[in-house]
């Protein structure tokens, strides 16, 4: 009875620390479950051509017209973009895909999915978690291939939430609706200011998922909440997105990864920096090439306060990046420092796909500090200097 008795609470404890796990596991990093549409539903994939998906998509939930579509696909004489693999996604009018996801209330995360665009009217996907909810435009192509990846972030409100991209558009034409593959997500970290740099995340090293086989870099949407950024401590300010690239398809001037400046003046990245006022600063970052093959002259325009200046890339040798420096007095507690592409750029092989400078290692630090010391120091020498002079002659 006692040996049984052991057994059985042995057996409850295994069963409650089991049961305590299984409510502990959260979604970890990268592809969701059948993420890329790749798994096949109960009767299999649809036979290529068009129509109502007649089972569902595995682990997801649909609401109106859903389809799996096959890479190769053609409708009306116009071949259908798969982002990866086989087979991806396409939502119909007002249709929704949503996936039940587990996650750590009170975190910030980031999606990351591919969208390509069917037909050439305005397509967007509103993409929503929460009460979090985000209109991606789908109508700028930034590269030639017809598709692209976007990062969007969020913070969540509780462990369970639901995922959900709806095609908000009321096409004439039904069968446009934009195409989703490769959905992941990423819980994202604000790193620790460095002791001697007022900016948090200046090597851009936290960021959004990327997958590795995707070389097409990550675009970063509007997004004018510091707090809930996928690239923690910036904000993109503009209307367009700016680039998320790694080192794996990009030559990144520092480390694993770094952004690069897209589409001019309406593509720009800042962070407001903690700073003493009447303090003298110099911002300095990377200023580089990202090695796909961008049409030159590149150039940006660096912000600092009331501070403004132009830099060229002008490598010597072989460099692929060159160190920049703007000095600033700061004018309040917080500064703003802001880049974008003074130039409009595409690529040299299709003309077509937009690129642009990559800048990285953005530091801001105080110099004043020295140069009051230096110039103390040098007053005080003069002093001492004219004192001994009037007291010997
Ligand atoms: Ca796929
Ligand atoms: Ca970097």
């Amino acid at each position: 009875m006692t040996r049984l008795s052991a057994g059985w609470s042995c057996w409850t404890c295994f069963s409650l620390t089991l049961l305590a796990f299984s409510t502990l596991v959260v979604a970890e990093d990268g592809l969701l479950v059948n993420g890329d549409f790749e798994t096949p539903p109960a009767d299999g994939f649809p036979d290529s051509g068009l129509g109502e998906v007649t089972s569902a998509i595995p682990s997801w939930i649909t609401n109106g017209t859903v389809e799996l579509v096959e890479a190769g696909q053609k409708q009306g004489g116009m071949l259908l973009v798969v982002p990866q693999g086989l087979h991806a996604v396409r939502l119909g009018n007002d249709a929704e895909l949503s996936q039940d996801i587990k996650v750590e209330k009170g975190s910030i995360y980031s999606v990351t999915f591919s969208a390509a665009r069917t037909c050439a009217q305005l397509e967007s996907i509103n993409v929503s978690i929460a009460s979090f909810s985000h209109e991606v435009d789908l109508q700028t192509l930034y590269n030639i291939e017809g598709w692209d990846l976007y990062a969007l972030a969020f913070e969540v409100e509780s462990d369970d939430e639901r995922l959900t991209f709806r095609n908000t558009g009321m096409e004439d034409d039904p069968t446009c609706g934009p195409i989703l593959d490769d959905i992941a997500i990423k819980k994202l970290f604000t790193p620790d200011k460095p002791k001697d740099n007022a900016v948090i995340n200046g090597d851009f090293e936290e960021g959004p998922w990327m997958f590795r086989n995707t070389s097409l870099g990550v675009l970063l949407p509007t997004n004018l909440d510091e707090e809930v950024s996928s690239l923690p401590g910036w904000i993109v300010e503009s209307n367009r997105a700016v680039r998320y690239v790694d080192s794996n398809h990009y030559t990144v001037p520092e480390g694993k990864r770094a952004v690069e400046l897209l589409s001019g003046k309406e593509g720009i990245i800042s962070q407001m920096v903690e700073t003493t006022p009447e303090k003298q600063y110099s911002l300095t970052f990377s200023l580089g090439e990202a090695g796909d093959s961008c049409k030159q002259p590149l150039a940006v325009m660096a912000f600092a306060g009331d501070q403004a200046e132009s830099f060229h890339y002008t490598p010597l040798g072989n460099a692929s990046h060159q160190s920049q420096n703007l000095s600033f007095t700061a004018k309040a507690e917080r500064t703003r420092i802001a880049f974008y592409s003074i130039y409009y750029n595409t690529r040299t092989d299709d003309k077509s796909s937009l690129c642009g400078p990559v800048i990285d290692e953005v530091k801001v630090w105080g110099a004043s500090g020295s140069v009051t010391v230096r110039a103390r120091l040098a007053h005080g020498l003069l002093g001492l200097l004219l004192f001994m002079y009037l007291v010997f002659t």
